[in-house]
């Protein structure tokens, strides 16, 4: 759906203002959106999760490994598509507010996409490079909208996520290098002018949703706290979008209808998208071009 007939429904959850910046600016936080029951459930199910990965010595469809991981020492970069492996994660994104607020963003009919829990271990957390996300899931519209929960508080010193107000608005940037190698990243020296001063740090407190547009350039900081930075992250479209290539990150749920009805015509922005490498064989994240310690993401 494109954004001016989204603006004609009725919000559920954000006040109308919230919802008019979030358009705007293309990115926004938004306390209490995981209450204490919900925030219980998930860490209980992320400390399984946890648990479970002591018995993994290498990145694999599930795990995406931090150096240093081990045994007696999980240190995790990424659970892939958490509701594939853990059905709390899938009613959170179902049934909670979550869902609610995507509705708010992508009209009344919604439809899931998938999911990842990121985290940023004590002491060393990678960053995220500047990047967009469209790029490695192109829809027929722009609609697609990230509803990331931090499961802990995140502060200034955990690395939470920064995004590059208004920059939704702008062409989008490719996300290959000059290598022609999928980098999923931004350099600096191509950012539109003025960047540094539109940079908004989205910090919160556990529970509270960050809300990315999937054009926004965003990315994060490393994260030198002594405090882990868990986060949970799904992503949401109008019904009516309609993905066209394979998804990254499959699931079983993949275009279940969490909100309203299922669509019977697509929506179809005019502006076109560059297409990412075929995952249909699986995802190769931009880790696969760099060096231990680089940054590395989506
Ligand atoms: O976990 C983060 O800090 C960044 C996540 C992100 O940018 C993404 O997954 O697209």
């Amino acid at each position: 759906m494109l954004t001016e007939d989204i603006l004609k429904h009725p919000t559920r959850v954000l006040s109308e203002s919230q919802r008019e910046r979030f358009f705007e600016e293309g990115c926004a936080v938004v306390e209490g959106v995981a209450d204490a029951r919900w925030l219980e459930r998930l860490r209980a199910a992320m400390a399984e999760m946890v648990e479970a990965s002591r018995q993994v010595a290498a990145s694999d469809e599930r795990f995406i490994l931090e150096e240093g991981h081990g045994p007696e020492d999980p240190r995790l970069r990424r659970l892939t598509s958490p509701v594939s492996h853990h059905e709390t994660f899938w009613d959170f994104a179902a049934e909670s507010a979550s869902a609610d607020v995507a509705a708010d963003l992508c009209g009344p009919d919604v439809k899931f996409y998938h999911s990842k829990l990121n985290f940023k271990w004590p002491k060393g957390g990678q960053r995220f490079d500047w990047h967009q996300d469209i790029p490695t899931w192109p829809h027929t519209d722009y609609s697609p909208v990230t509803v990331g929960i931090y499961l802990e508080d995140c502060s200034e010193e955990q690395g939470p996520l920064l995004a590059i107000r208004g920059s939704h608005k702008a062409p989008l940037h490719s996300m290959y290098d000059k290598q022609g190698n999928w980098a999923l990243k931004i350099p600096e020296e191509e950012l539109p002018a003025g960047w540094k001063d539109e940079v908004v740090s989205l910090t919160g407190p556990a529970g509270s949703a960050v809300l990315i547009n999937c054009r926004v350039i965003h990315g994060s900081a490393a994260n030198t706290s002594a405090r882990m930075r868990p986060m949970l992250l799904n992503v949401y479209s109008s019904a009516d979008s309609m993905p066209y290539v394979a998804n990254p990150i499959p699931s079983p749920y993949e275009g279940r209808i969490v909100r309203g009805r299922p669509a019977r015509f697509s929506c179809h922005d005019p502006r076109g998208c560059e297409l990412p490498p075929d995952w249909s064989k699986g995802y190769v994240g931009p880790w696969a071009f760099q060096k231990p310690g680089e940054a590395a993401h989506s």
